[in-house]
């Protein structure tokens, strides 16, 4: 069902490690933002001019139902975790603690550079001051989300962190009552059930009972997605998160069941994520075919992850030798790579290119879309060589503050006067200059 690409020397007629651009070899699937912009743009100047009586006319028109107010009443995310299933509760507070750890860990403190008497600049850290999360409820509320949102910006010290989430018509209109439940357990009580493209720029703008935030994170669908390209610089975005993605670099060592499981659950996602395999191992990408085989067709979400892994964005690479391979997964950079080879450590830290990186057989994927301490918001599409996933330091900007004294002044004076002189700017060496002259 997968399909092969064999980019061995032998298939391709190339001398071995003869340099060759790996990018374009697991093609990615067609996201295509640009078609959704007309869409998008007459949602978010609806929103703009329409204010609230437009998001709500969204809400109706996209997601079948009319919320009697976009701000979800005080107490119902607490209602919601009462009611919560305590296994479920259990998993999100240990994900939760697992998270807050790694993201303590991850702070980082001012900078002070003295750079000599009376000099001195800091690189000071800041939280943003206002931020709004938004979590999809699309095919499936992924609660998740909710956590991997939320814990970095509170940890970074953000203040006000509102979240929105599509208006789900099996539960009156109000925000799935898992995500409601999350939300009480974070303590975050600013919830809005608004979704799509209608919820970024209510963000944006600043709608109704919502006041405009500085930043907005959170995955989302084409919709959403589109509407953070066209809304970034009025305000701050994560990324531009596209389908998910799993890529595995593996060896004759790896098990094939494991291999084939993992590239299952993130085609799981969605018809468009990507799996790819690739291995120098002929007879690992026999036995992982026949395991897809058999996995998929005991899935749940059968079709979905059969249109995935039959996609051009999904496939099973087979290369000379894993060094062939490591160059192919860096080029390729997907949102997840996993190592299961031999000395998968050693593998792991030559990767350059990856959102995230699960080494050897005991760190799928899954465990860091939930409970792994790592976040799963991660770059796709090819991001991951210039991007971050979420963290702390996507909540925080930085400052530098410049405290020079008169004497540490004069010590630069010449050189400011004669660099601004250089560039034919003689009013800011004027600037420094009078504070001499006199
Ligand atoms: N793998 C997804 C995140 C997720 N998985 C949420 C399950 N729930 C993108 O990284
Ligand atoms: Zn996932």
């Amino acid at each position: 069902m997968i399909r092969r690409i064999d980019l061995r020397s032998a298939a391709t007629g190339r001398a071995s490690g003869e340099p060759f651009d790996y990018r374009t070899a697991v093609p990615r699937a067609d996201f295509d933002v640009e078609a959704a912009v007309p869409a998008v743009h007459a949602i978010c100047e609806g929103v703009r001019t329409g204010g609230l009586e437009a998001v709500l006319d969204y809400c109706e028109r996209f997601d079948g139902v009319r919320p009697d107010d976009i701000r979800v009443p005080a107490g119902a995310a607490q209602a919601a975790l009462d009611d919560l299933d305590p296994a479920i509760r259990a998993g999100l507070e240990e994900s939760i603690r697992r998270l807050r750890l790694t993201c303590e860990a991850e702070l980082e403190t001012d900078a002070v550079t003295d750079l000599g008497p009376g000099a001195r600049v800091t690189h000071r850290k800041v939280p943003m001051n206002r931020v709004g999360l938004y979590v999809p409820g699309g095919i499936a509320p992924l609660v998740s989300s909710v956590l991997m949102n939320v814990v970095p910006a509170q940890v970074a010290g953000v203040r006000s962190i509102a979240l929105a989430s599509p208006p789900q018509k099996e539960f009156g209109g109000s925000v799935h009552p898992t995500i409601l439940a999350a939300c009480a357990l974070l303590g975050v009580d600013e919830v809005y059930t608004v979704g799509g493209a209608q919820a970024i720029a209510m963000f944006a703008y600043g709608t109704g009972p919502c006041a405009r935030v500085d930043f907005v994170t959170g995955p989302g669908n084409i919709y959403t997605v589109t509407a953070k390209r066209l809304l970034k610089g009025l305000v701050g975005i994560d990324s531009e998160a596209g389908p998910t993605e799993i890529g595995i670099l593996a060896d004759d060592t790896a098990d094939a069941a494991y291999v084939a499981a993992d590239l299952v659950s993130q085609a799981e996602h969605d018809p468009l994520a990507s799996a790819v395999l690739v291995t120098p191992s002929e007879r690992l990408a026999d036995e992982v075919e026949l395991e897809l085989d058999k996995q998929v067709f005991a899935t749940r979400h059968v079709e979905r992850v059969r249109t995935a892994l039959t996609g051009v964005q999904s496939a099973v690479v087979l290369v000379d030798d894993l060094e062939q391979g490591l160059a192919v997964v860096d080029a390729h950079a997907a949102e997840h790579l996993e190592i299961q080879t031999e000395d998968a450590a050693g593998w792991a830290a030559r990767v350059t290119n990856a959102g995230a990186i699960f080494v050897g057989p005991h760190a799928p994927v899954s465990l860091g879309d939930y409970c792994a301490g790592s976040n799963h918001v991660l770059p796709t599409g090819g991001c991951a060589c210039h991007s971050s996933g979420l963290s702390v330091r996507a909540f925080t900007r930085s400052v530098h503050v410049v405290d020079y004294s008169r004497d540490a002044l004069a010590e630069v004076a010449d050189h400011v006067v004669t660099l601004a002189e250089a560039e034919d700017l003689p009013g800011h060496g004027a600037a420094v200059r009078v504070r001499f002259d006199r």
